[in-house]
């Protein structure tokens, strides 16, 4: 495991509004400075810092599938999540996000949360799991579905998504 929270690299945020939802509650006008920080494709402990606001950069899904997920700790409403090549800026709130999944496991996130239905190409999602404070991201391959292996799945330990504390991704 790698742990990145001392790897501060500046760069521009692109913070926009996003696609389906239209009462965003988060207020980037706090004007903290932006920091980037960017997972490997190695298991990442990525760590958010209150006084900047911070971009979690995933290259691509392979950089935090499944069988070897990131964790982020202390991420705020003010940091946001870079599926750069995955998706357009888009913003999860508690009403976009399913309910508590049975278990940490491909099957779970398949059937009771990322389903073909719901989880279309390129879409993102998040979850719950019970026993683990926090919540989890899911960010879509072009194909329909949960697939282990293509898309990516990201721990926000210690966060909880609500319609005012959203997860941006941009
Ligand atoms: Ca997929």
């Amino acid at each position: 495991m790698r742990n990145l929270s001392g790897a501060a690299v500046s760069d521009s945020v692109r913070h926009t509004a996003h696609d389906h939802t239209t009462d965003a509650a988060v207020d980037f006008s706090l004007g903290l400075p932006p920091r980037t920080l960017a997972a490997t494709a190695k298991r990442d402990a990525l760590t958010g810092d209150a006084a900047f606001s911070t971009t979690f950069r995933f290259k691509s899904n392979q950089h935090s599938l499944l069988s070897k997920y990131d964790t982020i700790t202390n991420f705020a409403s003010s940091d946001a999540i870079d599926a750069r090549g995955v998706r357009s800026t888009q913003m999860i709130l508690g009403s976009d996000a399913c309910v508590e999944i049975s278990g940490l496991n491909a099957k779970a996130i398949a059937a009771e949360c990322c389903t073909k239905a719901v989880f279309r190409a390129n879409d993102v999602c998040a979850f719950t799991v019970a026993g683990m404070n926090g919540t989890f991201v899911v960010l879509n391959d072009s194909r329909a579905g949960f697939q282990a292996k293509q898309d990516a799945v990201v721990f926000l330990a210690g966060y909880s998504v609500t319609d005012t504390q959203a997860i941006h991704i941009v």
